[in-house]
C-alpha cells in the first residue's frame, strides 16, 4: 500500500476507537486486567493460554461497546431487520477474525509481543466453534460476516449445543467419534443473557375455550423448558456495525411442577427436571439425512420458539399494531430445519395475539423465504405425523389447515389430478404419515432459493417441478459464496498483503470485485516471483503441519494435491484413492528413467463420516491402508505420498487452504448442490482438478476452462446413463486397482470388498467406472502444468483475479435486494 493509503486506512479505524483505546499500552492493561480479574490468575506468571484468555476478553470488550452501539442505533432508525435462521452456524475461532475486523491487529500484536507473547502461538489456543456439519453450516457464519460488514440489520437466531461436531480420532486407521466438549475451558465470546429467556412449550392438549367474549384456542403443555439466551457478537470488517448471532441454550423452567415436588421426591423430581439441558446438549452428526428423531424435532421448535418470541418481543417494544410487521421484519429459513417458524408465527399471532387467521396467514406469507441445499428429493425432511402432533399438538392443526387450504386451490388449478395432489400435498399418505417440511416451506415462503444456478435448475426440473408449474415465480437462487476475510484477510496474510500490494488498495477487503485489477498484472514476472515466495511459505507452514499431526515428513518442492470436505459417496473421496493407486501402480513399474520424469505429490485427504455412514467410514481406512502402502515403499520415495489430515474443521482448513497446489471437488455431476470449499481454494489461486456440478460450473465461466482441469461426465449426460440405465463397461485401469482392492494389496479385502461391490456389482451409482478415464487425464494434464512452474503461477494468479463472483458479499447484496428487501444501516463512529 502507498504510505497515504495506508495512512487513510489506518485513520478510518482510529476513528472507531469509542470508550475503549487501541494503543499498545491500553491493550497491555487491558490483557494483564483481564488475566488477573477475570481469569483470576496471577498477572506475574501467564501461560500461553492465559495470555489467549486475557486477551480474547480484551477483545470481547471492544466487541460489547461495538454491539451496543449498533443495537442502540438500529433501535433508533427502526429498519427492516433480517432474522436468519439456522440449526448449524460452523463459526471457527475468533480471535484473529475479531481482531482484523475490528482493525486492531497490529495494535494487539505489538501489545502482546510487549509482553513476551506471539500472537500465533497465543491465537492457537483457541479451539473451534464447531456447532454445525459441513458446507450449509459454514454458509451461514460467512454469510453473518458478509450482513455485518455490508452493514445490514440482520439477527442470527441458533442453538448453542454444549457438545460441537464429534472429534474425529483415528485408531489402525479407522474413524472413531468422541464427543466435543467446547465450553470446557469457558467461552469468551458469548455473553450469557440471563434476563433473555422465555419459556418453549411441548406436548400437553388444546381446547377451544371461549375467553372474553371470543373463542380461542388453548394449548396446555405437558413440558415447558427455558431457552436462555446468548449472544455472539459478529463485527463487521471497517464498519463500526456489530451484529448479533443469539444462541439458544435449554434450562429447566422456573414453573415447578407442583405434583412431583410435592409428593416428596424431590431428588427424581430435580433430576427430571435437569433433562430439560439436554434438548441444547448435542449437534446431530449427519448433514443430509434426516431420522424422525423426537430429540431432533425438540430441537427444531426449540429454537425456533424461542426466535419468534424474541423477535415479536423486539416488534411490539416499538409497534403497537402488527400492521407494520412485514415492512419491519424478514425471516431467513436456513433449509427446512427452522421451517417449524412459519407455523409458529402463525399460531402465536392467532392464538396469542388474536388476530384473524387471514391476517396472520398473510404476515407469514409475507415475511419468510427459504433456501434448500439439497439436490435429490430423498434428502427432504419429513416428520412422522404421529410425533409432531404428540410433541406439539396445535402446530399439527395449524398445518393440516394450512393444507386443506393449499390442497382447495390445487383442486381449483388442476382439478382432481389425484396424482398431483398426493405429490404436492404437506402431509404423506403411507403406512408412516409424514409432514413434508420442504412442500410447507414452498407453501408459506415468497421466495425459495436455490444455492447455484445450476441446483436452480435441477429444483425446476425434478425435486420441485410440480410446484414450479404452479409459482414459477417464486424460484429463483443465489449462487453461495465464501467471506474473502476470513479465508484470505485471516488465513493467508502473505496473500492478502501481496494482493493489496499489487491492487494498491486493500479496498478489495470489503469490494472483493476489485481482485479483477490482478489479471492486468498476470504477466510481470515480478508479481509472479512474489505469488510463488508467498505460496512457498504456505506450503512449508503445511508440511510442519502435516509433520506435527502425523509425523510423516513431506517435501514442499512436490505438488500438494488435497481434498477436504465431508466424506460422502457422491463426493468421491474413492475416485481420488483408486486414482492415488493408479499413480502408484505406474510408478512402481516404470523404469528409473521414466521416474525422473514423475512430478511429485503430496494427497492430501480430510474430513469426517457420519458415524452411521459406513460406507464413508470404509473410505477413511482405505486411504489410511492405501496410505501406509505407499508412504513405506522404497520403490516410491518423496514421488508420491498419501497423507490423511484427522479431525478436519475450520481451522485446519485454513492452513491447509492456502498452502495447496491443487484441490480437487469430484462429486457425480447433478450430486452437490453448490460447493463452496472450491470457492475458498480459488481466491487462494490454488487450481481446481473438478467435475463441472453445482456452483462450478459459474466458476468455469468466470475463470475460464483452461484456467482449470475438467474431467467427467456433465450433469444432463449423468441424467441420461441413468435414464437408459447404462452400466458402461469399466476401464481396464480401474479393474485392475479394483483387483489390488480385492486382492489384499492393502490388506482388510473383507473390509472393502463393498466399496469394490459398488462400482463393480452395484451398478456404479456415482459413475466411477465412466469417470475414471477423463480424471486420469485431468490429473496428467495437472502434472504437466506444475512442470512449467511460470504457466502455473499465472493460472493460479487468474484463479483468485476472477473469484470476486464467489464472496458471500455478493450473496448476500442479490439476498437483500431480492429477498429480503432490507437496506443497510451504517452505525456512525
Ligand atoms: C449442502 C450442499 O450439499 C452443498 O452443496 C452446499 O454448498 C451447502 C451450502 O449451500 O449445502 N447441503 C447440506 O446439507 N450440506 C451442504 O454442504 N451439509
Amino acid at each position: 500500500v502507498s504510505g497515504e493509503e495506508k495512512g487513510r486506512t489506518v485513520r478510518f479505524f482510529e476513528m472507531m476507537d469509542g470508550f475503549l483505546k487501541n494503543d499498545p499500552v491500553s491493550l497491555q492493561k487491558d490483557i494483564l486486567d483481564h488475566v488477573e480479574f477475570t481469569v483470576a490468575r496471577s498477572r506475574f506468571n501467564i501461560d500461553d493460554f492465559e495470555a489467549y484468555q486475557g486477551m480474547a476478553h480484551s477483545v470481547r470488550d471492544r466487541l460489547i461497546e461495538r454491539w451496543h452501539d449498533t443495537q442502540q442505533f438500529f433501535k433508533k432508525k427502526d429498519p427492516k431487520r433480517l432474522y436468519y435462521l439456522s440449526l448449524e452456524f460452523l463459526m471457527g475461532r475468533s480471535l484473529s477474525n475479531s481482531i482484523i475486523n475490528l482493525g486492531v491487529k497490529d495494535q494487539y500484536m505489538d501489545a502482546l509481543n510487549q509482553l513476551g507473547f506471539s500472537f500465533e502461538i497465543v491465537a492457537e489456543q483457541e479451539g473451534d466453534a464447531a456447532l454445525g456439519n459441513g458446507g450449509l453450516a459454514r454458509l451461514s457464519a460467512c454469510q453473518m460476516d458478509s450482513l455485518a460488514t455490508m452493514d445490514f440489520p440482520a439477527w442470527g437466531y441458533g442453538l448453542r449445543y454444549q457438545y460441537g461436531l464429534f472429534r474425529q480420532v483415528i485408531l489402525d486407521g479407522f474413524q472413531h467419534e468422541q464427543p466435543d466438549y467446547w465450553l470446557n475451558f469457558g467461552n469468551p465470546w458469548e455473553i450469557e443473557r440471563v434476563h433473555v429467556s422465555y419459556a418453549v412449550k411441548f406436548y400437553g392438549t388444546v381446547e377451544e375455550k371461549h375467553l372474553n367474549g371470543k373463542n380461542c384456542i388453548v394449548w396446555t403443555p405437558g413440558e415447558t423448558v427455558e431457552a436462555v439466551a446468548y449472544d455472539n457478537p459478529i463485527p463487521g470488517y471497517g464498519t463500526r456495525n456489530t451484529i448479533n448471532l443469539r444462541l439458544w441454550a435449554a434450562k429447566p423452567s422456573g414453573q415447578y411442577d407442583m405434583e412431583s415436588f410435592g409428593t416428596g421426591d424431590y431428588i427424581n423430581a430435580v433430576i427430571d427436571r435437569q433433562k430439560a439441558e439436554t434438548i441444547s446438549s448435542v449437534l446431530y452428526p449427519d448433514d443430509r439425512s434426516y431420522q424422525g428423531k423426537e430429540l431432533r424435532l425438540k430441537q427444531q421448535y426449540f429454537f425456533v420458539s424461542a426466535s419468534v418470541q424474541d423477535i415479536i418481543r423486539r416488534f411490539k417494544d416499538s409497534h403497537s399494531s402488527f400492521d407494520k410487521f412485514h415492512e419491519k421484519v424478514a425471516l431467513q429459513l436456513n433449509d427446512t430445519h427452522p421451517s417449524l417458524a412459519i407455523v409458529e408465527v402463525i399460531r402465536v399471532l392467532v392464538d396469542e395475539e388474536h388476530l384473524s387467521w387471514k391476517e396472520a396467514w398473510d404476515i407469514a406469507c409475507n415475511i419468510f423465504s427459504y433456501t434448500t441445499h439439497t439436490v435429490v428429493p430423498e434428502g427432504l425432511e419429513k416428520i412422522p405425523v404421529d410425533l409432531l402432533g404428540s410433541l406439539l399438538p396445535r402446530h399439527l392443526q395449524i398445518i393440516y389447515d394450512i393444507n386443506f387450504s393449499f390442497t382447495e386451490e390445487l383442486k381449483q388449478r388442476f382439478g382432481l389430478d389425484y396424482d398431483r395432489l398426493s405429490r404436492m400435498s404437506i402431509v404423506e399418505e403411507g403406512a408412516v404419515k409424514n409432514i413434508r417440511m420442504a412442500n410447507l416451506s414452498i407453501v408459506v415462503c415468497h421466495n425459495v432459493n436455490g444455492v447455484s444456478r445450476a441446483h436452480l435448475d435441477t429444483l425446476k426440473s425434478k425435486v420441485f417441478k410440480d410446484f414450479y408449474e404452479l409459482w414459477p415465480e417464486k424460484f429463483h437462487h443465489k449462487t453461495n459464496g465464501i467471506t474473502q476475510r476470513r479465508w484470505v484477510v485471516v488465513s493467508n496474510p502473505g496473500l492478502c498483503d501481496l494482493i493489496t500490494k499489487w491492487l494498491g488498495t486493500d479496498a478489495w477487503i470489503r469490494e472483493v470485485d476489485l481482485l479483477l485489477g490482478l489479471r492486468e498484472h498476470v504477466e510481470n514476472k515480478e508479481l509472479q516471483l512474489e505469488w510463488r515466495t508467498v505460496r512457498r511459505v504456505n506450503k512449508i507452514r503445511l508440511v510442519e503441519f502435516i509433520e506435527a499431526m502425523t509425523g510423516m515428513k513431506v517435501s514442499p518442492d512436490a505438488m500438494f494435491d488435497v481434498q477436504i470436505k465431508r466424506i460422502h459417496e457422491y463426493k468421491r473421496q474413492l475416485l481420488n484413492i483408486l486414482g492415488i493407486i493408479h499413480r502408484y501402480d505406474c510408478i512402481k513399474n516404470m523404469k528409473d528413467s521414466e521416474r525422473k520424469r514423475v512430478v511429485p505429490r503430496v494427497c492430501i485427504i480430510g474430513g469426517k463420516a457420519a458415524p452411521g455412514y459406513e460406507m464413508a467410514k470404509k473410505i477413511i481406512k482405505l486411504c489410511h491402508s492405501v496410505g501406509e502402502k505407499i508412504n513405506t515403499d522404497p520403490d516410491i520415495g518423496d514421488l508420491l505420498k498419501l497423507i490423511f489430515i484427522p479431525d478436519y474443521n475450520v481451522s485446519v482448513a485454513e492452513l491447509v487452504i492456502p498452502g495447496s497446489d491443487l484441490s480437487q471437488h469430484i462429486s457425480t455431476a447433478g450430486h452437490e448442490a453448490s460447493g463452496t470449499g472450491s470457492m475458498k481454494f480459488l481466491i487462494n489461486g490454488c487450481l481446481l482438478l473438478a467435475t463441472a456440478d453445482g456452483s462450478r460450473l459459474e466458476i468455469i465461466e468466470e475463470i475460464g476452462e483452461e484456467n482449470m482441469f475438467i474431467c467427467g461426465a456433465k450433469i444432463h449426460e449423468v441424467a441420461k446413463m441413468r435414464e437408459n440405465g447404462e452400466a458402461p463397461k469399466l476401464p481396464l485401469e480401474l479393474v485392475h486397482v479394483l483387483r489390488m482392492v480385492r486382492d489384499g494389496y492393502f490388506g482388510h479385502e473383507e473390509y472393502f470388498k463393498p466399496l469394490c461391490d459398488s462400482i463393480e456389482s452395484a451398478g456404479d451409482f456415482y459413475l466411477l467406472g465412466h469417470d475414471f478415464p477423463s480424471y486420469l487425464e485431468a490429473q496428467a494434464a495437472a502434472d504437466k502444468a506444475f512442470v512449467d512452474q511460470e504457466t502455473w503461477t499465472k493460472m493460479s494468479i487468474l484463479s483468485t483475479a476472477g473469484s470476486g463472483k464467489f464472496s458471500s458479499d455478493r450473496t448476500i447484496g442479490d439476498y437483500a435486494a431480492e429477498t429480503w428487501g432490507i437496506e443497510p444501516c451504517r452505525c456512525p463512529f
